[in-house]
């Protein structure tokens, strides 16, 4: 499918989306979303792309497209698409980095929550400033943000609407890492975990995204299943036997 608002590359393993629309910095508009989810949708079937990163050129993205949003009623603000988008991208079995530069505003902020890792530079600005435009973060802010950072300092940023510098977001937990470069060290994470074995590496993301939707004892149970249904797969045996063996593993993804 070609893309407008997208672009895509391949660098071994890692599969690269860029969102492109500058002259707005890289506000998400309908199209971008469903760009976005047919991306996902292509590499979550490719044995050969293991990690995504999602970046932006100057910016990673200033929001949800405002122009668009003027004069939705309730039901068409319902219908706007980024939920699904973002449920896509959280549930998506490999990792998801978000390699961050210059604003992440709003909606691109929310894109960014939805992603496994945030790594941002010193231009980054990240905020949710919906609350100056009269509504709240509606895509998943304001239940992921205080899950990674906590109720008072989300309640902050989300009623303040004040953005913070990638510094104060180090601190605070909503970023990974603070890097020169967001994308040459996202590639260099996304190598790096391209290197682990993708089944445990699914299984786990699949076990902490449910461990805040489930209740403990169900948390538990599904952790055990999980965590057994390792030891049917060749990478096990392998990053076992690699270990006794004093030999750095080679997975292969079965
Ligand atoms: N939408 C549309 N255009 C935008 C934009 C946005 N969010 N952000 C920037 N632009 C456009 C500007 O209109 C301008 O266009 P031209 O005038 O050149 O045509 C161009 O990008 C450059 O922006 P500025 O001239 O404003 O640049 P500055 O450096 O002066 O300021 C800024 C940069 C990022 C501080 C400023 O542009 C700004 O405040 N932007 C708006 C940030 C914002 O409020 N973001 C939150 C949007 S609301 C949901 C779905 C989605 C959402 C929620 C729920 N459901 C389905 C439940 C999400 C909502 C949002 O994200």
């Amino acid at each position: 499918m070609p893309y407008d608002f997208i672009s895509l590359d391949k660098l071994e393993k890692t599969g690269i989306i860029r969102l492109q629309r500058p002259a707005a910095l890289n506000a998400l508009n309908h199209q971008m979303i469903k760009e976005l989810e047919q991306a996902f949708m292509e590499w979550e079937a490719d044995e050969n792309v293991r990690v995504v990163i999602i970046t932006g050129e100057k910016n990673f993205a200033a929001g949800a497209d405002i122009n668009d949003m003027l004069d939705f009623d309730p039901e068409q603000a319902r219908a706007f698409s980024f939920h699904q988008c973002f449920a896509q991208i959280e549930a998506f079995p490999k990792p998801v980095l978000a390699a961050i530069s210059g604003f992440a505003l709003g909606g691109g902020l929310e894109l960014a929550l939805a992603c496994d890792w945030r790594i941002a530079d010193k231009t980054a600005r990240l905020g949710l400033p919906e609350i100056n435009l009269g509504i709240f973060p509606g895509a998943g802010g304001t239940l992921r943000l205080p899950r990674l950072i906590g109720a008072a300092r989300a309640k902050e940023m989300i009623f303040s609407g004040r953005p913070i510098n990638a510094q104060k977001a180090l601190e605070y937990g909503l970023i990974n890492e603070l890097a020169d470069d967001a994308l040459a060290e996202a590639i260099q994470t996304a190598e790096m975990l391209a290197s682990k074995p993708p089944i445990a590496l699914k299984l786990a993301k699949q076990c902490i995204n449910q461990a805040f939707d489930i209740d403990g004892m169900k948390a538990n149970h599904f952790e055990l299943i999980a965590w057994a249904s390792c030891f049917a797969t060749r990478d096990q045996k392998e990053g076992m036997k690699a270990f006794i063996e004093k030999r750095k593993p080679e997975f292969t993804g079965t």
